[in-house]
C-alpha cells in the first residue's frame, strides 16, 4: 500500500513548477498504478494550450475557476470547484485560470507520467520521458 502527503512532495524532484502551473505528482509510472495522480495548481491569470497527443487526462477542479477552450469545436466550458474535464479524444484545448484565482485540480494521467514532464511545443507530454 502505498500512502503519501503533499506536505512531503512539495520541495522534492516531484514537485515540478513552471510559469503557468505547479504539478505536485503523488503517484508516478514506477508506482505502477497505470496511471499517474497529480495535485496541480494553475497560476492565476495562466493561460495555457495543451494538446495530450500521447496521454488521456481526467482534471477535478477542487478549488478556483476558470474556463477550457475546445480548439476543434470553439466551445468554451466555465470551471470552478467539484467540476471534472476528461480528455477522452486527446482534445487540443486552452485552460485559463481567471484573473484574481488559481485554480487547484487533481490530474490523473494515462499512461502515467514519470516525473519530470513539462510540456513541449505542442503543449504534449512525451512518451516515457523518465
Ligand atoms: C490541467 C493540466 O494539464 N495542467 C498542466 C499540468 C499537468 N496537468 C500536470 O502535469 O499536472
Amino acid at each position: 500500500m502505498l500512502v503519501r502527503k503533499l506536505e512531503d512532495i512539495k520541495g522534492t524532484e516531484n514537485d515540478v513548477d513552471t510559469d503557468g502551473w505547479n504539478s505536485r505528482r503523488l503517484i508516478l509510472k514506477k508506482d505502477n498504478m497505470g496511471y499517474s495522480v497529480h495535485d496541480t495548481i494553475i497560476k492565476e491569470g495562466a493561460e495555457l494550450h495543451m494538446w495530450y497527443k500521447n496521454h488521456l487526462e481526467a482534471v477535478y477542479l477542487t478549488e478556483g475557476k476558470g474556463e477550457i477552450e475546445d480548439l476543434k469545436t470553439g466551445e468554451i466550458h466555465q470551471l470552478e470547484k467539484d467540476t471534472i474535464y476528461a480528455l477522452d479524444q486527446h482534445d487540443k484545448h486552452i485552460l485559463r485560470a481567471n484573473k484574481g484565482t488559481h485554480m487547484r485540480m487533481v490530474c490523473v494521467f494515462n499512461p502515467p507520467v514519470t516525473g519530470r514532464e513539462v510540456h513541449d511545443e505542442d503543449g504534449a507530454y512525451g512518451l516515457d520521458e523518465g
